[in-house]
């Protein structure tokens, strides 16, 4: 049996930051992540029936309780369980038997509704209390598949990064991710390389305003390739197929010619941001930071310009942050809102994270920002269960 009933357990799963590659994994192309050293934590006891009953410090997430039989309902749109409910069902469908369950409380400091995964590190810790409370273990490769597709109970056609980033984080090391099949290759990030994270101070809530304009994306990424696919004998292409082909210029150009623009637009983000994730792990391959950092700022314009997921206030982080001798930045998670992240080196964190202040942040707030709204961030270990 799987601890006392008495044992205290701590489920802890990191945040993450995704450094190149964005809106490219629903794509089945790579992205680049670090799980970061931010987290979300439950501190649970194995309950003897098959119950989740859990509770936050935070008063706007108040205590739920529910059992661990399907059908697993959904809570109310928006509502923080359902996060723990995707988990959960996930395991079920999968034919894990969930005899016990789980009490406790849900704590952390990973930024919400912030493009840094809260929500998929919930999702984690959940699956990793779970299975612990059963005895029960999964291939981390296996639940980080099983658990993107869980999440989507929430209603997001995501893709798969955030979980696997939160179960393969590696401390000193970035994550090329690879889909269909899953894989996680850790590739070291340079000495002194150091990522600065900066919230724009708005909310990206994917379980709510954001989720309709992200799936749209989603769907004209499908679109695109559907009406690629017309002139062909050959069905429809992946991109994984298209970005295979010698001349990715040339499916471009006829990309150009066969799609509605906005349609072309999206396309092209998603071609150019596989290409820059490509030459992005040859440029810490090669310790290169210059190079790193300009394809961050390609990758910006392209979000902003192509793929139409930019705010103006985080473009403004992003041109602050250049401007202060950042080698790159740019938006991070989906966007419409969340935060950007920078690439810094022990001479310019200091004063990237001073530009930010006294240029974005302190205009905005009318005085020193309250809480953290710009840090440093590491690349982590990934989640995990310890004894509290
Ligand atoms: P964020 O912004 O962290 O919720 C979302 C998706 C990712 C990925 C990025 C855009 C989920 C849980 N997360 O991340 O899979 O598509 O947007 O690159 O669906």
């Amino acid at each position: 049996m799987p601890g006392s009933a008495r044992t205290r357990w701590l489920a802890i799963a990191p945040g993450r930051v995704n450094l190149i590659g964005e809106h490219t994994d629903y794509n089945g192309l790579p992205v680049f992540p670090i799980a970061i050293d931010r987290d979300v934590r439950i501190d649970f006891t194995i309950a003897d029936d098959p119950v989740v009953r859990l509770d936050s410090p935070l008063a706007r997430f108040d205590p739920f309780a529910f059992q661990l039989k399907r059908p697993i309902e959904a809570a109310s749109q928006g509502h923080w369980s359902n996060y723990v409910r995707a988990a959960a069902r996930g395991l079920l469908e999968h034919g894990v038997e969930l005899r016990r369950g789980i009490v406790g409380t849900v704590t952390g400091d990973v930024p919400i509704a912030s493009g840094l995964s809260s929500s998929s590190a919930l999702v984690v810790a959940s699956a990793l209390a779970l299975l612990k409370a059963n005895g029960a273990t999964l291939p981390r490769l296996e639940l980080a598949a099983l658990m993107a597709r869980a999440e989507r109970f929430v209603g997001l056609e995501g893709g798969g990064m955030d979980q696997a980033a939160c179960l393969h984080g590696v401390a000193g090391h970035a994550l090329r991710i690879d889909f269909e099949p899953l894989r996680v290759t850790p590739v070291a990030v340079p000495e002194g390389w150091r990522w600065v994270v900066a919230s724009s101070l708005v909310r990206a809530e994917k379980s709510g305003g954001a989720r309709e304009a992200y799936n749209e994306r989603a769907r004209q990424c499908r679109e695109a390739l559907a009406g690629l696919a017309d002139r062909s004998t050959d069905g429809m292409p992946a991109y994984r197929d298209l970005m295979a082909a010698d001349d990715l210029d040339r499916v471009l150009r006829r990309a150009r010619r066969t799609l509605a623009p906005v349609l072309f637009r999206r396309f092209r983000h998603v071609v150019t941001e596989g290409r820059r994730v490509a030459q992005a792990e040859v440029a810490v391959g090669d310790g290169d930071v210059r190079r790193f950092g300009h394809l961050m700022v390609q990758s910006h314009e392209s979000l902003r310009d192509d793929y139409e997921v930019s705010t103006g206030k985080l473009d403004a982080i992003v041109e602050v942050a250049l401007d202060a001798g950042a080698a790159g930045a740019r938006l991070t998670g989906a966007g419409f809102g969340g935060c950007a992240v920078a690439l810094c080196d022990d001479t310019t964190v200091g004063p990237v994270m001073e530009a930010l202040v006294a240029r974005f942040y302190q205009p905005r707030l009318r005085g020193p920002p309250v809480g953290r709204v710009v840090f440093a961030v590491e690349p982590s270990p990934g989640a995990r269960v310890e004894e509290a």
